[in-house]
């Protein structure tokens, strides 16, 4: 087996646990891993941020793909509500959806990281369980799990999409934080406490984690 070959595989997944029909097998392309680092001149990781609704992951993310795309790097966000408006329209916030919710996107960010491209995801991915899959998924050595660590009552006093009174009034179930868990990161690879940083210092923190690390 050729290096080149090596590294193609690295990024396959033949072995993919349980498929509907037993009758489907790996296509491998002649592109590889490499040939893709070297087009687009960036080894591609995942940003996985984490955090409660109001954390400031979606604004975190928007901004961090600015500068990223400004330093000449390939990168496309993926957020919560975006994508349950096509993928994901099935879903709605029961653990099990969530857990799908989550497996999803990261196949999606798997198959974007494969393309070349850095990936920024906003989810607030509550479970410990369903992220570790997103790492197994992504590859734990592509996986940057970032936890947005402002708490409720930071999340509750800016609530921006006032979805936060909504739920206290009853008309959100199983809403994150007020009644559904979050189970925050045990080891994350970085934690913004966005409840006193502003967005400004958050972005400029995760810019030069994400440039130190990859880049
Ligand atoms: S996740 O838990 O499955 O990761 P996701 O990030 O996709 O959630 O979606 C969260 C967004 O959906 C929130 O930012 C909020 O705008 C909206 N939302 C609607 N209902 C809920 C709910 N019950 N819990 C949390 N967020 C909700």
């Amino acid at each position: 087996m050729t290096i080149a070959r090596a590294q193609a595989d690295r990024v396959a997944r033949p072995e993919a646990e349980t498929t509907v029909s037993r009758d489907i097998s790996w296509q491998r392309g002649k592109v590889t891993a490499d040939d893709r680092a070297r087009l687009f001149r960036q080894r591609p990781a995942t940003v996985w941020l984490t955090g409660l609704s109001g954390s400031g992951k979606s604004a975190i993310a928007v901004e961090l793909e600015q500068r990223l795309i400004e330093a000449g790097h390939a990168c496309f966000v993926l957020d919560g509500d975006n994508v349950r408006h096509g993928l994901n329209r099935d879903l709605g916030f029961s653990p099990t959806d969530r857990k799908e919710n989550i497996r999803r996107v990261a196949e999606v960010a798997k198959l974007f990281n494969d393309a070349g491209l850095f990936v920024v995801t906003a989810f607030i991915s509550p479970y410990r369980e369903d992220r570790e899959t997103a790492r197994e998924i992504v590859g734990p050595d592509r996986f940057i799990e970032v936890y947005l660590s402002a708490d409720v009552e930071a999340c509750e006093r800016r609530d921006p999409k006032g979805l936060y009174a909504k739920a206290r009034a009853g008309q959100i179930p199983e809403f994150t934080g007020i009644s559904a868990p979050y189970e925050p990161p045990l080891a994350p690879e970085l934690t913004i406490d966005t409840g006193t940083a502003s967005l400004h210092d958050s972005v400029a923190t995760l810019f030069d984690f994400v440039s130190g690390r990859r880049l």
